[in-house]
């Protein structure tokens, strides 16, 4: 019988993959019988608010005058090493390097040695991709990471990233992203009501943060490109500001086709509802997005990049498409409106690939495993490795 852990987690509260990752296993390590508490300037986003052995600690900030631009990282340590002596934290999980992999470690470093939890640090795109190669935060990532206890990436792309972006030499353990879905609020036809969605008409969903790296513009000059466009209607579940793409949208002629809802909770009613995912990103170690279609039996239609292919085998459980070929993007979607037969199957194997590869149970049972390797393990903060 092994004894639960108390652990710690800080991630950004707001709509995307990080926060929605850090927040469910949070979830679910609650579940599991073991104590979590969040820590971040707001409670995040997707969290229940009375689940037991949940609790929040947000971090307060002071707008001193004398600051130009307001500090974060260190009210975030203070606060991570109060909430880690005063519940005998065993972890403080930090998702997304930047800052919170450096809060946790001056949080650890501040704290008497006999009460330290140990640090683990989970990096989940572009804190390696972008802000790895940035001058600015390069080095300061690397000092964290090899400050770190235990160090995860979501794929193994990003991992082979971090070793040549960030030049870790630590080892990094691939513990991929879940997703375990709630049981939708509505009926698919009453969402597809909701949208304005006929039966006869498809419906294809993207869902993301509508940072640059997604490239909504390719996907909707993609989507402007079908042939079976008259039929068919783009759902964005938008987790940033749709405005700068609302011109193309009127310029290509899709007025009506394309439809937009902002910081969805009820991602499931939604997910539900679709035909068909669609995602054209330059960049992604995973795409957490996919994976939540896939649960619900909605293959994706996506750009080959990144930790992408980890996540959908190629005419296996979705269909994969080179960078930069929005004519290509457009063929795979409407020889997938064209062929129910093969979308079926495709959706059915993606059902399948992520309830056996990335659900609750087989994640967090690794990440569990992993906090109680790096807890028994002689590490840093013991004067051992570095
Ligand atoms: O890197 C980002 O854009 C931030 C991050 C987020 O908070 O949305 O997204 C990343 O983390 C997700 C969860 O692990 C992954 O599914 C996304 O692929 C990843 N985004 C990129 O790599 C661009």
């Amino acid at each position: 019988m092994t004894h639960s852990l108390k652990i710690g987690i800080t991630c950004y509260p707001s709509v995307g993959g990080s926060g929605i990752l850090a927040s469910a296993l949070g979830e679910e390590l609650a579940r599991r019988g073991h104590e979590v508490h969040f820590i971040s300037y707001k409670r995040p986003f997707r969290l229940p608010l009375d689940a037991p052995r949940i609790h929040f600690h947000p971090v307060e900030i002071n707008a001193y005058e004398l600051f130009k631009y307001p500090d974060y990282t260190l009210p975030l340590s203070v606060k991570l090493a109060e909430v880690a002596r005063e519940h005998e934290l065993d972890v403080l999980h930090a998702h997304y390097a930047v800052p919170h992999a450096t809060a946790a470690i001056l949080a650890r470093d501040m704290l008497p040695a006999h009460r330290r939890p140990k640090v683990v640090t989970t990096l989940h795109g572009t804190d390696t991709t972008l802000l790895g190669r940035d001058a600015g935060y390069g080095p300061a990532i690397r000092h964290a990471l090899e400050h770190a206890d235990g160090i995860t990436t979501v794929s193994a792309f990003l991992r082979r990233e971090t070793q040549r972006l960030i030049a870790v030499k630590r080892p990094i353990e691939v513990i991929h992203n879940f997703f375990e879905p709630r049981a939708p609020t509505r009926t698919r036809a009453e969402v597809r009501r909701e949208l304005g969605v006929a039966d006869d008409e498809f419906l294809l969903l993207h869902a993301s943060n509508l940072r640059p790296v997604k490239r909504v513009d390719s996907l909707i000059e993609a989507f402007a490109r079908l042939q079976a466009r008259s039929t068919c209607k783009l759902l964005i579940l938008a987790g940033g500001d749709f405005s700068p793409y609302a011109a193309s949208v009127e310029r290509l002629g899709l007025h009506g086709r394309v439809i937009v809802r902002e910081n969805v909770i009820a991602i499931e009613d939604y997910l539900q509802a679709a035909d068909l995912g669609f995602f054209a990103s330059e960049s992604e170690s995973f795409c957490l997005s996919i994976l939540e279609a896939m649960a619900f039996g909605c293959p994706s239609v996506s750009t080959s990049v990144g930790g992408v292919p980890e996540v959908i085998v190629d005419g296996e459980s979705g269909v994969l498409v080179p960078l930069g070929d929005t004519a290509a993007l457009a063929r795979a979607v409407d020889a997938l409106i064209a062929d129910p037969t093969r979308r079926a199957a495709l959706g059915a194997a993606a059902r399948l690939r992520a309830k056996e590869m990335f659900s609750a149970e087989p994640i967090v049972s690794h990440y569990v495993d992993f906090y109680r390797r790096t807890c028994s393990a002689d590490t840093l903060r013991d004067g051992a490795g570095m």
